[in-house]
């Protein structure tokens, strides 16, 4: 059978509305583009000079990473040249970049990325990623982006994805329409289409969360810790427990397999750690186009209106049923704990 690549895949989409004009086409094309470079420095981690720390530390206050500094670049790179996107903003910058080019300018979109999801796994050759989420501008095409542009809630997303550098590299997106997820093939240099319109099942049997936090966490989320390790045949407890340590990887497992991932707020940082704009709002879009939810225990991620380009909120994400239950824990146990945030 004939494989469907990332770009056919793209262009085939776009000729189905007749009044796409083939931008984000192109940007899509520009970040799988940016994506292949990253992914070909990944694969050389430990034989090039790319693991370790580039000595600087980024807005969060987290040192930065060879592989994060260069990542980030090739991401920038490819948005400055493609001409589509005004304006980006990256875990790895305090301030947005605003592209001053003319052509820029004319670029009806803006970007926000992570451009190394799970940094921590780089140098014990565990899988990491990159998440990208676009928008379509406010300010008018022709103007600079603006950071009004950015601080959009997530049911404003034209399209996001995430590509995962694991044992094979993937690049799963959608842009509202279904999930697609594609495998890259380092002989051709082309993503084929393997993983057709993904459906995440409705429930399932892995729970994902950095347990060692557990006396921080809020009633809500103990309680359903222990609701997950009882034993109940009927709904298939004791689940189990699965912990990467990135984002991407374990969402991308539980999308396949079902399975909910958490986050929480904590007594210590009421909104959790993960990034609403880069990580959260695109990881929930996806989810929720593949059929499943993600919630910060009480409103829908997607509904959040950011204030700031790196604001973190909890969150629970992935098989509906699963984050239902875990929602009720929340709103039962811990119902004052939406104030915090
Ligand atoms: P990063 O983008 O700086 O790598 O941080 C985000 C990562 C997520 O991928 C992962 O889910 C989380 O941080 C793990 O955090 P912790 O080590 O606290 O469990
Ligand atoms: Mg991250």
């Amino acid at each position: 059978m004939p494989m469907k690549t990332l770009v056919q895949f793209i262009n085939e989409k776009q000729s189905e509305y007749p009044s796409a004009t083939g931008d984000l086409t192109r940007l899509l094309n520009d970040i799988g583009i940016a994506a292949k470079i990253v992914n070909r420095e990944i694969r050389r981690a430990g034989l090039a000079d790319i693991n370790g720390y580039f000595g600087t530390t980024n807005i969060q206050g987290e040192d930065q990473k060879k592989l994060d500094v260069f990542a980030n670049d090739q991401f920038i790179n490819a948005l400055k040249h493609g001409g589509q996107c005004a304006a980006l903003a990256s875990e790895e910058n305090e301030d947005m970049i605003i592209f001053g080019n003319k052509y820029s300018m004319q670029g009806k979109y803006v970007v926000a990325f992570d451009p190394i999801d799970g940094s921590s796994n780089i140098e014990v050759n565990v899988p990491i990623g990159t998440i990208f989420a676009i928008y379509k501008r406010i300010s008018s095409v022709g103007a600079s982006g603006s950071l009004e542009d950015l601080l959009q809630s997530g049911n404003h997303l034209v399209a996001a994805g995430y590509v995962m550098y694991g044992s094979s590299t993937m690049l799963v997106y959608t842009t509202g329409n279904g999930v697609n997820g594609f495998t890259y093939d380092a002989t051709v240099g082309l993503f084929f289409l393997s993983h057709p319109n993904m459906k995440i099942p409705e429930n399932g049997t892995i729970y994902s969360i950095n347990e060692a936090n557990y006396r921080y966490f809020p009633e809500g989320v103990k309680r359903y810790i222990k609701y997950c390790q009882e034993d109940d045949k009927a709904t298939n407890r004791p689940y189990s427990t699965r912990y990467i340590g990135s984002l991407v990887a374990d969402v991308h497992r539980n999308l396949i397999r079902g399975g909910i991932f958490i986050y929480p707020g904590t007594l210590k940082n009421p909104n959790g750690k993960l990034r609403l704009l880069y990580e959260l709002a695109p990881m929930a879009f996806i989810v929720e186009q593949a059929g499943g939810k993600a919630s910060d225990g009480f409103r829908r991620i997607m509904d959040l209106e950011p204030y700031d380009l790196h604001q973190r909120a909890p969150v629970f994400i992935g098989s509906k049923e699963m984050v239902i239950k875990a929602e009720e824990f929340m709103q039962e146990f811990s119902p004052d704990f939406v104030e915090k945030m």
